[in-house]
């Protein structure tokens, strides 16, 4: 039996995983190569897993940990994707606040698994203006130095360093961005995109399923810091029923609740990592909305949106930001103190708990 090709889209919180997860499972399947795609997070009620199935992907969920410290799952994951038909390649998207994936996943997966999978090189993506804030090259709120240090981190052991949302810049703060990017990470081969814009894709896509990921010494890194650095950020996942008597533009109520997070947050000067939000009028429906936010200094983005008004639905948020999980808890209280047709079904906040690896292959 083939392989099948093991596709790792790293990047920090909101550089456009997800978006670019999405881009390449669509050129696959024009190409007539078949896909499967692994989602992770610390949490379950994932956003990605639900845009991803509604746009017709095979998806399997890891939650409650990250690829590395849930080894097994992430081959159970692959195995229940290949049950029927094996996929030509597995997309794998991790959680955007991990790092060693190189010693922690490719390499045990190609050490213990090689016989089932080829392993491409590792693509980071980043997001081209907090890029910027963190290299110093603009000013800016910044996160602290130890999420900092998971962030270059990142970085560091990519093969690829995707620029995403090119059309973000103009062509001086991109080449000055690309510049400082290969000056500090020189193993790293630079390149750029506008995932959203399907601009610049087609090279990225096809180097990392024509190339196997080459052997090079694993990355050191300072497990205190990174556990520490993960901590402090918040995790808010919550599921919630719509319930209204008439019916109302859920599109309109996605941006209302996003401004009122934003600003609480705001008020109280906690770093928005990432909220993204979406809604639907049912589970099964297809029809959706999408919200997201990755700066506080940022107007909420409607990715997509619902094509009708809606009574009833179910809404999910997920929340990742540099706060305690109880402020991301009271600002969830506060937004739904203004919305009180909004009903709890189901809520987990909490910080991601210290990385222990299952494998580290150096
Ligand atoms: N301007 C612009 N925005 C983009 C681009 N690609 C993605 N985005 C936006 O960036 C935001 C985050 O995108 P996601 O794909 O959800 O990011 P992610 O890395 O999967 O985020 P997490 O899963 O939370 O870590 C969304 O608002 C996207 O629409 C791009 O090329 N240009
Ligand atoms: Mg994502």
């Amino acid at each position: 039996m083939s392989k099948s090709r093991y596709i790792m889209i790293g990047g920090f919180l909101g550089a456009g995983k997800t978006t670019s997860v999405l881009k390449f499972a669509e050129y696959l399947q024009e190409n007539e190569i078949t896909v499967g795609i692994i989602t992770n997070d610390q949490a379950s009620n994932l956003v990605d897993s639900k845009i991803i199935s509604t746009h017709g992907f095979d998806v399997e969920e890891i939650a409650g940990g990250c690829f590395c410290c849930r080894f097994e799952s992430l081959k159970e994951a692959a195995d229940k994707l290949s049950a029927d038909t094996r996929p030509d390649v597995i997309i794998a998207e991790p959680v955007g606040s991990c790092t060693d994936l190189v010693a922690t996943v490719s390499y045990p997966l190609r050490r213990i698994y090689g016989d089932n999978f080829s392993i491409s090189p590792l693509s980071v993506l980043v997001d081209p203006i907090r890029a910027r804030r963190i290299l110093g090259l603009d000013e800016g709120k910044k996160f602290s130095p130890k999420v900092s240090y998971i962030y270059m981190k990142q970085m560091e052991e990519a093969d690829l360093i995707v620029i995403n949302k090119c059309d973000l810049l103009n062509d001086e703060q991109l080449c000055e961005l690309h510049d400082a990017l290969a000056e500090t990470f020189p193993a790293s081969e630079i390149i750029h995109c506008s995932a959203r814009y399907s601009q610049g894709l087609e090279p990225w896509f096809a180097k990392i399923l024509s190339t196997e990921k080459n052997y090079r010494e694993a990355m050191t890194v300072d497990y205190q810091i990174y556990g520490e650095g993960e901590a402090e950020l918040g995790w808010l996942n919550a599921t919630l029923n719509v319930n209204e008597e008439t019916y109302i533009d859920g599109n309109k109520l996605l941006v209302d609740i996003a401004i009122q997070i934003r600003d609480y947050l705001n008020d109280k000067d906690h770093q928005i990592a990432h909220l993204k939000m979406t809604l639907s009028p049912s589970e099964l429906s297809t029809d959706l909305a999408v919200l997201n936010l990755v700066r506080n200094d940022m107007i909420p983005e409607e990715s997509q949106s619902l094509q009708d008004d809606i009574m009833k639905g179910e809404l999910i948020i997920n929340l990742r930001a540099e706060a305690d999980p109880d402020t991301l808890k009271n600002a969830l209280a506060a937004m739904l103190e203004k919305n009180v047709k909004l009903e709890i079904k189901d809520l987990e906040h909490f910080s991601p708990s210290f990385p222990v690896p299952v494998h580290r292959d150096k």
